[in-house]
């Protein structure tokens, strides 16, 4: 059984996930827009992945004899300068969303709860590779700068890997 301090933090974890989907949904539709198909792709496919972590965390939640609450989302920001800002945001908007994991597994300890810490490492994992994904994009556009042709092939590149299965 989980105590109400875990539920509270999962639930509130689960609204971080489900923030994170929405705002990579409304990335994918703006570089959908742009002529940018395999960032699109890319970013969709992430919008998933976060709504799996959330639907993971509901379920845990649910199995552990308490309730998951399913949130309301605000409307994320829709206008964006260029591509570069958009993976900017996902970095900042990743490192946030690790504290927050690091927040949960802190409290499991404290609460002495051991199967939720065990539950959490999963998290703490999948952050490592999404941070250190996000730092080599940002290093790659730094690179391309204003070359068409090197934003050409990001995109294409992109479109390689939002085309690969989820993972679960
Ligand atoms: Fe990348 O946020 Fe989920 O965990």
């Amino acid at each position: 059984m989980l105590s109400k301090k875990i539920e509270a933090a999962l639930n509130q974890q689960i609204a971080i996930e489900a923030m994170s989907s929405q705002a990579y949904l409304a990335m994918a539709s703006w570089a959908e827009n742009q002529g940018l198909g395999g960032t699109a792709a890319f970013l969709y496919k992430h919008s998933d992945e976060e709504r799996m972590h959330m639907l993971k965390l509901v379920k845990f939640v649910n199995e552990r004899g308490g309730k998951a609450v399913i949130p309301a989302l605000k409307q994320p920001g829709t206008n964006y300068k260029d591509i570069t800002e958009i993976f900017k945001a996902l970095f900042q908007s990743e490192t946030k969303v690790t504290n927050e994991i690091n927040g949960v597994v802190d409290l499991c300890l404290k609460e002495k709860d051991y199967s939720t810490h065990n539950f959490m490492q999963w998290y703490v994992s999948e952050q490592i590779e999404e941070e250190a994904l996000a730092r080599t994009l940002i290093d790659k556009l730094n690179l391309i700068g204003n070359d068409k042709g090197g934003l050409y092939l990001f995109d294409r590149d992109l479109l390689g890997m939002g085309n690969t299965p989820l993972k679960g």
